[in-house]
């Protein structure tokens, strides 16, 4: 974008004026805020770049974490020093807007990653547009109190949210068999890196239908206006902070059906105003599913279809080119099933298009017991999805391969040509060129900044590796030192920044087994008190996770995790060389001070569990080596790193599977005491635990009829000894470029990559 200061403060000026009856000397910073937002806004407006015709994809998704935008949207139109120097021209400070609220639509890696590929989409010209539910809250904001997680509404817009407009003539009405809805579309921009291009984020927000539709409203008796009225608005109250696990909560269909609804007869609605003939949308259109939340557009678009006076056969023929679905998770719990009479009693019409599809695929001769949509009155949405998409992929080469053997083995054996892989990826613009400026600069000034846009680019810097240890080493420690200063302002803990920052972030749940982590560190504390753990490398271990509030054991690790801090962080001789601490509210702006400051990214879920990974990717850039299993994007993360410079340990995805069928944890407890003694603390009265759910915690590892799901106390001996030796390793120029090694083999991990894969074999788009 052109940049022209005088023009630039003289916009932020009228707009302070007429919004706000204020000045650039004497606006609050919110007012400022939004101020400049709208400048932007306004500026861009003529760039965009509106329908040229071509073939467009829409990604649909209950989630997206966006983040804060301010900060990426002015870097990626190339005006983050500008906008920086001009507001410093009339006294005022851009990095004011560090408290901007993140808009954290989204729970964790599902809807982090379709915020980069809505970003990567943009930046190499491809036409994608997101459309998902403008969340009132968005994921619930993170307190301890005596170690316990507290949870409160995430009001994200009180800042405001300069950077959507409310789009009034695109509203629709959204019908459910007791409810009309209005929708009404509020549209962001998503912004290409330094390219004009722009493309479209749609999120839908539900209103009472009364004064948008008469009709509508006066058809409804009485006593049900106003209840009307309430439940309209409470559709998109609130995000759903369930991750990896599905409950079956009526008002969340809701929220599937209302976004998918409403989006498609947006874009039906243009094709017939443009003359189109709705059997070829495929021509115009297609579709990604980001898991099975809004697998329900499918037969959504086949009744919109029927309506329109085509047959079900046409409308599911239209169905099988236009969508595709993207699977990211295994486990079972995650599997998206609605009770059928759910489904019939608000969305009869709906349902009974898949009724449709079963009889359909019953028709097609094929075992029942293998094959079915409806069975036993429930409705598995992820088996729809497989029978009408045309393309299935899962997301790392792994998570793919477990998809096709077992999860939907079936599936694969009739559509083998349907199932593809695509790796996920990460963007390089929010994950180092914004939140690492420094190191970005250092790799510029060896390999110059085609890596930018073209991440392949960045192993270029091999060769230059020994001559950037010195720079990388102080850009480390600079960035170490402001996050030991933020935590210490925020948790009140403080971290010498000399230590080793041992990091584990991401979702609280049992398979990503942070409480392996925080066992090691109990393993390590009673080690270096009874002296037979000698001049441990000084270490502060980092934990950030939000745990789903209805999820007890991740509650309990959380506790146990806080206990284990203080004990250690409170014990004189222990906390000289080790800290622990759990950051509150770990989102993404606290994931980009993070990433850039670790030294260590633990990745440690038992194989099989974690389909990619995202942060893994994250760190990897920014220069760090990965303790981890063979699992996810980890596994690819070593073919293009090297084993060697990355800490492996614990079973693989096959011993997992022959280990799990005879697996009695307290035979492994019994041989290994110090193992013993560090589990033993979470009953023995070493902790306060006020509810009993610590105790709760160790049963769950020790009896019952599986214990220790996630193989847990299997892995530990592997786990401690491989930590052992990165821990030790820490610090030698061999260390150090292990690090750069791995900044240099994350080319593949770029999200313009995954989204180039999906655009050329799934989507045709971009030709
Ligand atoms: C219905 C409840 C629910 C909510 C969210 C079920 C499942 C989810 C998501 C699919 C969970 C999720 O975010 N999965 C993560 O997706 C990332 C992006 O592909 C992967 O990198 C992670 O490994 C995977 O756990």
């Amino acid at each position: 974008m052109n940049f022209r200061k005088k023009q630039f403060l003289e916009d932020v000026s009228h707009i302070l004026a007429a919004d706000y009856a204020t000045d650039l000397a004497q606006a609050t910073r919110k007012e400022l805020y939004n101020a400049v937002g709208k400048a932007v806004m306004q500026e861009t407006y003529p760039d965009r770049k509106t329908e040229d015709g071509k073939k467009r994809c829409g990604y649909f998704s209950a989630e997206f974490l966006m983040g804060r935008a301010i900060f990426n949207n002015l870097m990626n139109l190339g005006i983050l020093s500008d906008v920086s120097d001009a507001l410093a021209s009339v006294g005022r400070d851009l990095n004011a807007f560090e408290e901007v609220e993140d808009a954290a639509l989204g729970n964790g890696g599902l809807g982090r990653l379709a915020a980069c590929y809505l970003e990567s989409a943009a930046s190499m010209g491809l036409p994608l547009d997101g459309y998902g539910i403008r969340y009132r809250y968005g994921l619930f904001r993170q307190t301890f109190k005596d170690g316990y997680q507290h949870e409160e509404g995430d009001d994200w817009l009180k800042w405001g949210d300069p950077w959507s407009v409310r789009v009034e003539r695109d509203a629709v009405v959204v019908e459910f068999a007791d409810l009309k809805v209005k929708a009404v579309p509020y549209d962001t921009p998503i912004f290409g890196y330094r390219n004009g291009v722009v493309n479209n984020l749609r999120l839908w927000s539900s209103e009472p239908v009364q004064a948008f539709d008469f009709e509508a409203f006066n058809e409804m008796k009485g006593e049900n206006k106003a209840k009307e009225n309430f439940d309209a608005t409470k559709i998109c109250d609130v995000l759903y902070p369930n991750d990896n696990t599905m409950v079956g909560k009526i008002l969340r269909l809701r929220q599937q059906y209302f976004m998918v609804s409403a989006s498609l007869q947006d874009i039906l609605r243009k094709q017939k105003a443009a003359g189109k003939d709705l059997l070829q949308l495929d021509r115009d259109y297609c579709f990604q599913l980001n898991d099975t939340h809004p697998v329900i557009a499918i037969p959504e678009l086949m009744r919109l279809l029927q309506k329109e006076g085509h047959t079900f056969e046409e409308a599911f023929g239209v169905c099988a080119k236009v969508f595709n679905f993207t699977n990211h998770t295994i486990m079972a719990e995650a599997l998206e099933k609605w009770d059928s009479l759910a489904i019939a009693d608000i969305l009869p019409d709906v349902y009974e298009q898949i009724v449709a599809c079963q009889k359909r695929l019953e028709g097609e001769g094929l075992d029942p017991e293998k094959y079915f949509i409806i069975r036993e009155g429930i409705v598995h949405m992820a088996n729809l999805a497989i029978y009408v998409a045309a393309k299935v992929n899962g997301v790392a080469e792994i998570h793919t391969n477990i998809l096709k053997r077992e999860t939907f083995k079936n599936w694969y054996e009739l559509y083998p040509e349907k199932f593809v892989n695509i790796t996920n990826g990460i963007t390089p613009r929010r994950w180092l060129l914004l939140n690492n400026p420094r190191f970005a600069e250092l790799i510029d000034s060896r390999i110059g900044t085609g890596w930018h846009t073209d991440l392949k680019e960045i192993s270029k810097i091999k060769p230059y590796i020994a001559d950037m240890l010195p720079a990388f080493r102080v850009i480390k420690e600079e960035n170490k030192r402001k996050l030991a200063a933020y935590i210490k302002e925020h948790e009140g803990v403080e971290i010498p920044e000399n230590f080793i920052f041992d990091v584990q972030v991401k979702r609280l749940h049992e398979y990503k087994r942070q409480l392996l982590n925080a066992l090691s560190i109990l393993y390590f504390y009673y080690g270096i008190k009874d002296g037979s753990i000698r001049d441990f490398p000084p270490t502060a271990f980092i934990f950030g996770a939000k745990a789903a509030p209805g999820y007890y054991m991740a509650k309990a690790i959380i506790k146990f995790i806080n206990e284990v801090a203080n004990l250690v962080n409170s014990d004189e001789e222990v906390s000289a060389v080790m800290r622990v601490v759990f950051v509150q509210n770990y989102n993404v702006s606290y994931a980009e001070k993070i990433v850039c400051a670790a030294d260590v990214s633990e990745q440690i879920s038992m194989a099989g569990m974690e389909a990619s990974g995202t942060s893994n990717m994250k760190f990897m850039l920014n220069g760090t080596v990965t303790l981890g299993t063979m699992d996810g994007a980890n596994v690819e993360i070593c073919e293009e790193a090297g084993a060697e410079n990355e800490y492996i340990f614990g079973a693989t995805v096959e011993e997992v599977a022959t280990v799990r069928r005879f697996y009695w944890p307290l035979e492994i407890v019994g041989q290994d005491p110090s193992l013993k003694r560090a589990l033993d603390a979470m009953i023995d009265g070493t902790f306060p635990d006020e509810t009993g759910s610590l105790k709760k915690l160790y049963e769950s590892l020790t009896t019952g009829h599986s214990p220790d799901r996630y193989l847990v106390l299997l892995d530990f001996a592997d786990y401690v000894r491989v930590k052992e030796e990165l821990l030790r390793d820490y610090g030698s120029d061999e260390f150090w470029t292990k690090c750069l090694l791995n900044t240099a083999a994350a080319g593949k991990f770029s999200s313009d990559r995954s989204v180039k894969e999906y655009a050329d074999l799934i989507w045709h788009i971009g030709c």
